[in-house]
Parts: structure tokens; sequence; C-alpha cells
């Protein structure tokens, strides 16, 4: 039973870091739009994901008016470290880049900014509405039905949908197949992360490719560290207990051996990422644009996921301003095929970060060298470590 209608420009479905950056930018150019989020909001703000933001993304932030908080709170990293063969080598970004770096500031974080922003913007944010239906995509107008916690039905007509809805949202999934072209490619192992209260282990990020298996160590502040390790495509959490994880970590960083030390804590979260490469082709389908990791998916080796998603919306936002200010449909012709340049060399980098510093059971001797001899190249070459520095912190946008 469909109880209420609404009408707005731009219908957003999904509040994560893609779907609200998009409501900022549209209300900056007054462009109006309403988000809708099947998740509670007190859910979306504490959801532990993304924690590497790149120089452009917080470039974009702060001109939204919403880095007071991130500059304040967050962590600023010149370099990381990669580890291996019992030793780390550091990856100056600013000395490799002209002083670009990177911030660390947990996902949620951004998040709950934007979503105080947004809101302060009076923009309406529908939580716990789900998307259920939208479509026609090839009409005048795109009606958007949504579900609340009661189950009752809603519609929201709009001009055009920004399907910002993550890999398991509806978006993607209307558009009829024969139209997309997917590529994916599944590694075969996962991350095992979790978030603690342990005081971090090093200054910086630290990499370490090491024979029993990937290991990252990472921070989301002074006293919370988030740590990861490879473990199998189908590990299962319950083969870990808190301190099976902190012996195998001081195993893969050497602690015991001049290694870099770690010291235990409550862990706060504990979770398995699959590893996966993931992206649609083309990102627009009619009045429907895809935005982030409804379109595709990167592995978290390159800490790329939630920049790329911003990256999307900044195209995709300029275009509709272009659109609604100038009568002008041109850049919104070219967003799909703008974005999927970035997407594919992003894609580039993580896959290569991922072959670079995980443990393939299928390696021989040769190739497990052959992994050694690249990060000696990568840590001894200026050329090898600027190519991994200017990808990291963010390559320019076009
Ligand atoms: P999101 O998945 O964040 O948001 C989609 C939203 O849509 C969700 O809130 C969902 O509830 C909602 N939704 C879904 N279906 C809906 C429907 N039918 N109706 C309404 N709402 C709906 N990325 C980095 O850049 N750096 C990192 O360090 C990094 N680390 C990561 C670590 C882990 C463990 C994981 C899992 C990911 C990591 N990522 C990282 C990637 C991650 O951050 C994603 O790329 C990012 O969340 C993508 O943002 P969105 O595209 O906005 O999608
Ligand atoms: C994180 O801090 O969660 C993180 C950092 C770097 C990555 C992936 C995840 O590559």
């Amino acid at each position: 039973m469909t109880r209420r209608a609404q009408r707005t420009q731009v219908a957003i479905v999904g509040a994560g870091p893609a779907g609200l950056t998009l409501a900022c930018l549209l209300h900056r150019a007054g462009i109006d739009s309403v988000v809708l989020e099947s998740r509670p909001r007190a859910y979306v703000e504490s959801r532990v994901r993304a924690g590497v933001l790149e120089h452009g993304t917080v470039e974009l932030l702060c001109s939204l008016g919403v880095g007071d908080r991130l500059m304040r709170e967050s962590l600023t990293h010149g370099g990381i470290a990669l580890r291996f063969s019992g030793e780390s080598h550091r990856i100056d970004f600013e000395e490799l880049t002209g002083g670009k770096n990177v911030t660390v500031y947990g996902q949620q974080e951004v998040v709950k900014d934007l979503i105080a922003a947004v809101s302060a913007a009076g923009v309406p944010i529908e939580f716990e509405s789900t998307a259920v239906a939208l479509g026609p995509l090839d009409g005048e107008r795109v009606t958007v039905r949504y579900r609340d916690t009661s189950g009752a039905e809603h519609s929201l007509d709009a001009d055009y949908v920004g399907g910002c809805d993550g890999f398991h949202g509806i978006c993607r999934s209307v558009i009829p197949p024969e139209a997309l072209t997917v590529y994916e490619h599944a590694y075969p192992f996962s991350w095992l992360g979790i978030l603690a209260q342990s005081p971090p282990v090093s200054e910086e990020l630290i990499y370490t490719n090491h024979e029993r298996g990937f290991a990252l160590v990472s921070m989301r502040s002074p006293t919370i560290s988030r740590l990861y390790l490879q473990c199998a495509a189908n590990e299962d959490l319950a083969e870990w207990p808190d301190d099976r994880f902190w012996t195998e970590l001081r195993l893969r960083l050497g602690s015991d051996a001049g290694g870099p030390d770690v010291i235990a804590g409550p862990v706060l979260q504990k979770g398995i990422t699959p590893m996966r490469s993931f992206v649609t082709e083309p990102m627009r389908y009619g009045r429907l644009f895809l935005a982030g990791d409804a379109a595709h998916i990167v592995p978290p080796t390159g800490a790329k996921g939630m920049n790329l998603a911003i990256a999307d919306v900044r195209f995709l936002a300029r275009a509709f301003e272009a659109h609604y200010a100038r009568n002008d449909s041109s850049a919104l012709d070219r967003y799909s095929e703008t974005c999927l340049r970035r997407v594919w060399n992003t894609q580039r980098f993580s896959s290569w970060m991922t072959r670079l510093l995980h443990r393939f059971d299928d390696h021989d001797s040769f190739e497990r060298r052959v992994q050694l001899a690249e990060l000696n190249y990568v840590t001894t070459s200026r050329h090898a470590a600027q190519t991994l520095a200017e990808n990291y912190v963010g390559l320019p946008f076009g």
C-alpha cells in the first residue's frame, strides 16, 4: 500500500561516503536531493571500515565544510613502511610526491561528519528506508519505491537516481544484465581484521609480506589500533580467539626477533573481509548513475575503496551542476567513461599491491623469489617507490 509520494531532483540511494558526499555537493550547487538509507543512523555511524584518506579526498571534504573535526582528530602520515625478509623500508610520500601525504581517520567518522552536514543543510535523510524498486530508467522521470520499518511503502519521484547503495544494494540489479559488462576477480584469501584498544605498533602503517601471510598494522588514534592478517578465503572467525590473533601478528612482524613490538589490548571489533576486484560497465543506465561500491570493489590493500567512491560523486555532482545550471548534459553523458578511467587505474594499483604483499599458496619457489625481488626493487628504486607513492596519496583528478 503506497502511503506517501515525494518529489526531488536527485534521489540518492545509500548513506555511505558516496551518497552523503553527493548530497553535500548537490546542496552546494543548489540541487535538491533526498537520501534513502536502509539502516538506522546509529548503525551507519558505527560501521568500522576504511581508515585512510587520500590527499584529494581531504581537500574535497574540507571544501565542503566537513573538515573541522577531521583536521582536529585525524593523523597525518607522510609515508608507509613495507616490511619483508625481517626488515622495514619506508616509502616517503612527501619526498616522492612533492609534499603530498595521507590522512588516517575512520570511515565512520567521515560518515558521522557528513550526516551532520547534510542534515544541517536541510537535505532529508530517510533512515531505515530500504529502496525496493526503481524505474522506469528510460522515461521522463524515475520513481524509487522504498519501505520503512513498519513495512509501509513510500515512493520518491526524481529526475535522476544516484545509485550509492554499495555492493549489496539494489541499484545495480535493476539494470538489465545484457546492458552491463562485469569484470571480477576473487583472490584466494581474505583479511581478518580487528579494532583494538591498544597503542599503535608504529607511527605509520606497516604493510608486511611474510611467508606465513600478509599483515597490516594501521590505527585510528594514538590509543586505537586497526590490524589485519591474511587468512583463508573460507576462514572461520571462531577459530581465532584474540590471543591467537596477537600471537600470529607478532610472528609475522618478527616482534620476538627485533621486529616492531605489539602490545595486545581489548578487541573492540573483529571481522573477515573477502578480497576481490569487481567493475561494472557502464556506470550509467538511463536516469540511474552508479557510484562507489555499487559499481566497483577494490581489494583494501591499496586503501582506495572510500576514496574512489568519493571521486565518483565528485565527477557526478559536477555533471549534474552543468546539466541543471547550464542545460549542458555532455558531462552526464561522459560520466561513466570519466569515472572508469580512474576506476581502472585504481584497480591496477590495488591488485598490484595485493599481488606484491600477499602469500599465494600456488606460488612456486621461483615466483616467491620474484615477489621478494619486486619488493626489493620498489624499496631501492626511486622511480618504483615514486610510482607507489603517487598512486597511494591519490592520482590527480583529470
Ligand atoms: P557503502 O557500502 O559504504 O554504503 C552504501 C550504503 O547503502 C550503506 O549504508 C547501505 O546500508 C545502504 N543501502 C544498501 N542497500 C540499500 C537499499 N536497498 N536502500 C537504501 N539503502 C541501501 N576503503 C578505503 O578507501 N580505505 C580503506 O582503508 C578501506 N578499508 C576497508 C576495510 C574494510 C574492512 C572494508 C570492508 C572496506 C574497506 N574499504 C576501504 C572500502 C570501503 O570503505 C568502501 O569502498 C566504501 O564503504 C564504499 O562507499 P559507498 O560506495 O558509499 O558504499
Ligand atoms: C585501515 O586502516 O583500515 C586500512 C588501512 C590501509 C589499508 C586498508 C585498511 O590498505
